[in-house]
């Protein structure tokens, strides 16, 4: 592991402050600009109930619990483009963290950007949804939050609390790319301040082999 990563499991490491403090600010603004209408950040309504971390997609809309090219949950517009850069983004994450060989041949073309306010919270789950093993890169931006790492068999112990700060790098790959994992909280005002973001952003890069 080339910088300072912690493997918290086979497949998943994490790389605190991975993003410099310009690229977290370019990261920011265009996921403001992502955000705005058509197509822009969601309230999610899944079987189980409202999710309260609301989301923007690029690439592919995920609508619970599959992947579409418009809103076919919210306004019907085409979802906005996966733009390139951002895919190189996540293969540099990936050498960095799992190695050159994890990353070659790699093509990201879904973003799931979750915007989480102080009271925001994501129950434990797997990203199932997706038809490729290709790992899945995790960036965060703003207030820090609470990130448990579950297993592969149950929504339950035993599972790792991780803190995920603004610029901090996340991928689950291998063993880990099916593991159970959530968000039980956000920890308010705890970003940095010239970020100027309050609450908490996550963006995952995914494949979906399609
Ligand atoms: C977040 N997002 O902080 C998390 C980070 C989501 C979601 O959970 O589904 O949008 S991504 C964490 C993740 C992705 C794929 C696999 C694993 C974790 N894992 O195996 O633990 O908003
Ligand atoms: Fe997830």
């Amino acid at each position: 592991f080339p910088r300072a990563c912690a493997q918290v499991a086979p497949g998943a490491v994490h790389v605190p402050g991975w993003l410099s403090a310009p690229r977290q600010r370019e990261l920011l603004d265009a996921c403001r600009q992502w955000a705005r209408p058509p197509a822009g950040l969601r309230t999610v309504r899944t079987p189980g109930g409202t999710m309260t971390a609301r989301q923007v997609c690029l690439g592919w809309h995920w609508y619970p619990y599959a992947y579409a090219r418009t809103v076919v949950d919210g306004d019907h517009s085409p979802v906005k483009p996966f733009p390139a850069w951002l895919g190189a983004l996540g293969r540099s994450a990936v050498t960095d963290a799992l190695g050159p060989e994890a990353a070659s041949g790699l093509s990201y073309d879904i973003a799931l950007i979750n915007f989480y306010d102080a009271d925001a919270r994501m129950g434990m789950h797997r990203d199932a949804d997706e038809r490729s093993d290709a790992p899945v890169v995790s960036l965060s931006l703003g207030d820090t939050c609470v990130f448990r790492f579950g297993n592969t068999e149950t929504r339950t112990k035993p599972y790792t609390d991780v803190e995920l700060r603004s610029g901090d790098l996340f991928v689950f790959g291998g063993a880990s790319r099916l593991a159970y994992h959530g968000v039980p909280r956000v920890r308010p005002g705890t970003g940095p301040a010239e970020l100027g973001l309050t609450g908490r952003l996550n963006i995952t890069l995914r494949v979906s082999g399609r």
